[in-house]
């Protein structure tokens, strides 16, 4: 016997029980994130439960030492709208492109556990339905934003996005953090995104401005809840390697530092 959708409350399909797709799928990587994740995720149903969308939340683990897991495993037990995976070592960006991949919303959001901005939701909601946007970029650079990071990180976004002009051609202000796009529109790129850790989602941003894609930036107001899970300076030498990998196979057609088979 088929089961019909059930709605907990206006706007929440019930994952597993509901053939419906939901609207739009929210991807939130997450890393050692046990002191927050429960009451982020507990604020961002809440707010989500005054919106007139219908989602389902992505859960993207990877590689937590802590309880993150656990806590995500039973927050999702009582959220049927809400999935968790959880694979291998520690990579932000396979675990956001593997969530992508697992989206079912026409819409696709993604987000951070520290920032949980359903204000960002909606303005890239808008863009996309009323403005004929694919791709929005919540950016913390552009005109209007607020950007409370300190001021090295300001300085880092800076020279990356620096780095990306020179290197790949990047027109944007921000690659980082925020991103919503329409899910069918971007598929293809995603897909063809080969960088992983922090960069995929500078890649995934440059191939979207490469393809000429409709895009665009909207300022946000970045309040993190924490300092990052992962200081700067470690991430340093993945990013100067991605973004020779980056340059090679976007300018020249192949990847400068493959990585060797195990
Ligand atoms: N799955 C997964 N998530 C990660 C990893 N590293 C960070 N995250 C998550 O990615 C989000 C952003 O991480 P932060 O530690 O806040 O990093 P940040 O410096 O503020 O990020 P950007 O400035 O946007 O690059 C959070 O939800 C983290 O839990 C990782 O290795 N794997
Ligand atoms: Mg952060």
């Amino acid at each position: 016997m088929k089961s019909t959708p059930r709605k907990s409350r206006d706007n929440v399909v019930e994952l597993g029980r509901a053939p419906k797709t939901p609207e739009v799928t929210i991807v939130i990587p997450v890393f050692n994130e046990q002191a927050i994740i429960s009451s982020s995720l507990s604020d961002l149903v809440d707010k989500l439960s005054l919106e007139g969308f219908s989602y389902e939340i992505i859960v993207a683990e990877n590689g937590s030492t802590d309880d993150t897991v656990r806590i995500a495993q039973e927050f999702a037990a009582r959220h049927p709208q809400v999935r968790v995976f959880s694979v291998g070592e520690p990579n932000y960006g396979r675990a956001l492109k593997q969530g992508i991949l697992e989206a079912r919303g026409e819409f696709v959001i993604c987000d951070e556990i520290d920032l949980c901005d359903v204000e960002f939701y909606r303005a890239a909601l808008a863009e996309m339905r009323d403005g004929g946007f694919e791709f929005v970029v919540g950016s913390k650079r552009v005109a209007g934003s607020n950007d409370r990071r300190p001021l090295y990180r300001r300085a880092a976004t800076q020279i990356l996005n620096g780095m990306l002009r020179v290197a790949v051609g990047f027109k944007g202000t921000d690659t980082h953090g925020l991103k919503a796009f329409r899910r069918q529109a971007m598929l293809d790129i995603v897909e063809a995104c080969v960088v992983d850790r922090d960069m995929f989602a500078s890649e995934l941003v440059v191939r979207t401005h490469r393809a000429d894609k409709r895009w665009t930036e909207i300022p946000i107001d970045l309040h993190e809840k924490r300092p990052p899970s992962v200081h700067l300076f470690k991430r340093v030498p993945n990013v100067l390697r991605n973004i020779v990998r980056l340059t090679g196979i976007i300018r020249f057609g192949h990847d400068p530092l493959p990585k060797k088979p195990r």
